[in-house]
């Protein structure tokens, strides 16, 4: 454990000293700053970053009817340095024609995620034909007709869609209305790859499945337990929160296997003169570095010790609970050594950490996908869940269960019902809608998607953003799966790896649509603290573009295959009557239907918990046992083996984010942060190397169980022995596909990997 406040911590298990490691945010946000403002496209960003609509970038939700810059307590300088990146990304001129008609597919395939984003926005429709080595234009009229065609032929259990979450709730509630009225429930979604364990979870234990606690409550909170998150990069507004909480004298736990400096001390430009006289604001309190996939058994020792220091909220437990008896048996019955030899903490620093935990009034839990992407990522949030109301921190002012949500409307497509777990209140109201009953055909989420069509199951494709190939694991699996649809339409603002590498067996098309601040309609979103804001229409910067909004495609193509049976579904082409529609059938979203005359966001009814009174049958909350995950990794020998005197080793790869990228799209290649300069490197423990021979800076292969990467370079730094990190979407190559049984989600943190020497 490293501590990076005054307050010293029983033992100083991990090397790596507060000092060591460069913290985030900084100088070089105020750089950024200044250099996109200096750029040509400088003044059209500036127009959009005060333009009303919310950030596109992340699920904290900036921005909206309060201006750019707001939060939804109207506080002002809420906008980071990754909103301008991913606005200035979408605002780079069009794709030159010569891309298209002059580079074949195999060139094409040639480019990094990175030159793929650069290559500019897409502006017109393509078309690419079984045969031929280019995409082609074609005329929208040609489009429809072709898509209509895909989606009307085949059974529904063999049509499908993707999405991620960047769309509005309008084109999502379209996209499930659409499928679900042809009887198909393949509603595959990025939350798949994301927080589906984090609803699930939630769900059993709360019956809701999403943050419990809004912006407001997390200011009165007087402590918060960071898990497996790397906000200072993915959710650099939270750090705020967290700056704002220390002032307050609170406490902030943070629990991550690697050491990330922006977690330690963090420089928003929201306090300047402490970013850039001081290095920073203090963030962690206490830093505990577990073994990678093993926060159950944290939380296991939390509770265990919070239970033998008579720290357990009884009275609240006992009234507001249920299936305790169970869980309080399986704390007492885990041993101490069993939890420690798990997770790689020390029982002192389990106690005192219980003990910093107990100290505070009001508590709020908050994790994202170091805690999800595990083999057991349901029973990890179950686990964190039952550790908030053993020690009585739920539905009170400033404490709660909050998953990080990532895409910046992921939580509203969820609530739009893209999701294969449709809950019974909204199916009831979408079979009164359409005035039948809908298909009991279980669907396809992301994983069984791909599986399904590498069996050939599956004939027509809608993708609605995102990068399928690419966020997946086993890139060549997803490769071959993508290889055996017939028809694949990409709905999408600019040119992505799938594009080129994802392409259907038949007909891929690429439609370039207007992104959230073009729009020429109003769109609304739902953020991750269940905030729901309005999105006033826009332009685009790109001249005599062809582009589509999302809705106006989705309610054509309905039209085209429903005609008016038994909704007009023209008439959908209207975002007001969609959300007309929202309000009828989607739970907690009555107050959409005023919003056009009223232009008032809102919180969605029935999320936040003012009091103990849970959406479960018995209105208690559900605990139940969690049990240890095995984390034994494979041997070399798994591997093919190391040759005598052959240098190397086996370790547990976590693959995330730089600094500098969203999901698969790469806008820097170095992570300063980290120290990792370049795309091909890996994080490497210091004391791993000594022990395996290998060298700091050192090119190794890394194998992994699906294929392998050469020349990647051994970065030494401060993450947990045993575990290495690198950067997703690169490293997807080397996985199979292992995941979470409950909730589908990959393994995306737990990759055993054998490190060889050259
Ligand atoms: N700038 C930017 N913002 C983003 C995104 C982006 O790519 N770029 N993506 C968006 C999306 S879709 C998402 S889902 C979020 C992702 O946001 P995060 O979840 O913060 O992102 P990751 O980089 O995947 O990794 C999270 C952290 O988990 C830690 N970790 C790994 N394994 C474990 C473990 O076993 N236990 C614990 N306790 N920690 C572990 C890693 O060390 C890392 O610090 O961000 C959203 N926001
Ligand atoms: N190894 C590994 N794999 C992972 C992860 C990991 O941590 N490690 N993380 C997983 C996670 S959490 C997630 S969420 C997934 C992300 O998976 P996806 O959501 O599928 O991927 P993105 O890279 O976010 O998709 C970006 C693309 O969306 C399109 N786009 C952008 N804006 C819009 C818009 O307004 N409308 C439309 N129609 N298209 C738009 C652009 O073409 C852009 O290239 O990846 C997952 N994969
Ligand atoms: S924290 Fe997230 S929502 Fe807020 S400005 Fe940054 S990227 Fe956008
Ligand atoms: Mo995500």
């Amino acid at each position: 454990m490293a501590t990076a406040d005054p307050d010293p911590s029983p033992t100083a298990a991990q090397p790596a000293a507060p000092e060591d490691t460069a913290s985030g945010g900084g100088w070089p946000l105020i750089d950024g700053w200044a250099r996109a403002t200096l750029s040509p496209t400088g003044l059209r960003l500036w127009q959009t970053l005060t333009h009303r609509s919310a950030c596109l970038s992340c699920a904290w939700g900036t921005g909206g009817q309060n201006g750019g810059f707001r939060d939804e307590l109207g506080e002002p300088l809420q906008r980071c340095l990754k909103s301008v990146e991913a606005i200035g990304a979408e605002l780079q001129p069009a794709v030159p024609r010569e891309v298209f008609a002059g580079r074949t597919l195999a060139e094409l395939q040639q480019l990094s995620s990175a030159e793929c984003d650069r290559l500019g926005r897409l502006d017109r429709p393509l078309i690419h034909r079984a045969g031929s080595d280019h995409y082609e234009p074609i005329g929208w009229e040609e489009v429809q007709a072709l898509t209509a065609e895909a989606f009307r032929r085949p059974p529904p259990e063999r049509v499908a869609s993707y999405s991620s979450g960047r769309s509005s709730n309008e084109a999502a509630y379209l996209l499930q209305l659409l499928l679900r009225a042809l009887g198909s429930n393949n509603l595959a979604d990025c939350s798949d790859l994301c927080h589906a364990p984090s609803t699930l979870g939630l769900t059993r234990v709360f019956g809701s499945g999403t943050s419990m606690v809004n912006l407001e409550s997390l200011q009165h909170a007087d402590g918060v337990v960071l898990v497996g998150s790397n906000a200072p990069a993915n959710h650099p507004r939270l750090m705020n929160e967290l700056i704002r909480l220390r002032e307050r004298g609170g406490t902030v736990i943070v629990i991550n296997p690697v050491l990330e400096g922006g977690l330690l001390k963090f420089g928003s430009p929201a306090f300047p003169i402490r970013s850039m006289l001081g290095g920073g604001s203090a963030i962690a309190s206490l830093f505990l570095q577990p073994v990678p996939g093993s926060d159950t058994a944290v939380f296991l020792g939390l509770q265990k010790a919070l239970l033998e220091r008579g720290a357990i909220a009884w009275e609240f437990v006992k009234a507001h609970s249920e299936g305790w008896q169970e869980l309080i048996a399986q704390i007492e019955a885990t041993s101490w050594e069993a939890i420690t030899a798990c997770c790689g903490l020390s029982r002192e620093e389990l106690e005192h950490t219980a003990a910093r935990l107990a100290a505070c009034r009001a508590l709020v839990f908050a994790w994202a996908m170091g805690i999800t992407h595990h083999a057991n990522g349901t029973t990890n949030v179950q686990a964190i869940a039952n550790t908030a109301v053993l020690s009585g921190n739920v539905a009170r002012p400033g404490a709660g269960t909050m998953p990080i949500r990532g895409h910046s409307n992921v939580q509203g497509f969820g609530s739009m019902g893209v999701t294969v777990h449709l809950r019974e209140p909204m199916r009831l109201a979408l079979e009164q809608l359409l005035g039948r009953p809908l298909s009991r055909t279980p669907g396809y989420d992301t994983r069984a998607l791909i599986e399904a069509a590498e069996g050939g199951e599956v004939d027509t494709l809608l993708c609605l953003g995102g990068n399928l190939f690419g966020a997946n694991p086993h890139s060549a699996q997803a490769r071959r799966a993508l290889g055996r649809i017939d028809t694949i339409a990409y709905l999408a603002t600019k040119p992505n790896t799938g594009h080129v590498h994802g392409l259907a067996a038949r007909q891929t098309l690429l439609l370039p649509v207007f992104n959230r601040f073009e729009t020429p309609h109003r769109t609304t979103v739902e953020s991750g603290n269940n905030w729901v804001r309005l999105n006033e229409p826009g332009t685009t910067h790109l001249r005599s573009a062809q582009l589509i909004s999302e809705v106006e495609f989705l309610a054509e193509l309905a039209h085209r295959l429903h005609g008016s049976d038994p909704i007009d579904w023209r008439r959908l082409q209207d975002p007001v009557y969609v959300r007309e529609l929202i309000a009828r059938t989607v739970p907690g979203y009555g107050a959409i239907a005023g919003i056009d005359a009223s232009r008032r966001e809102f919180e969605v009814a029935g999320r936040v918990f003012h009091e103990p009174r849970f959406p479960t049958p018995s209105g208690r909350a559900r605990l139940a046992v969690t049990p240890l995950p095995d984390l034994t990794l494979p041997g070399p020998e798994h591997f093919g083996g190391l040759a005598a005197g052959e240098r190397g080793l086996v370790l547990s790869l976590i693959t995330a984010r730089s600094y500098g990228q969203h999901n698969t799209v790469v806008y820097k290649q170095g992570d300063q942060v980290r120290g990792m300069l370049h795309r091909r490197t890996l994080l490497i423990n210091p004391e791993d190397l000594t022990a395996s021979g290998l060298r700091a800076h050192e090119c190794v292969t890394v194998q992994g169980e699906a294929g392998a990467l050469a020349d990647i370079e051994l970065i030494p730094g401060s993450i947990r022995r045993g575990a290495a990190l690198m950067f997703y979407p690169e490293a997807n190559v080397l996985m199979r596909p292992l995941k979470d049984p409950d909730s589908g989600t990959p393994a995306f943190k737990r990759v055993p990997v054998l490190l060889r020497a050259g």
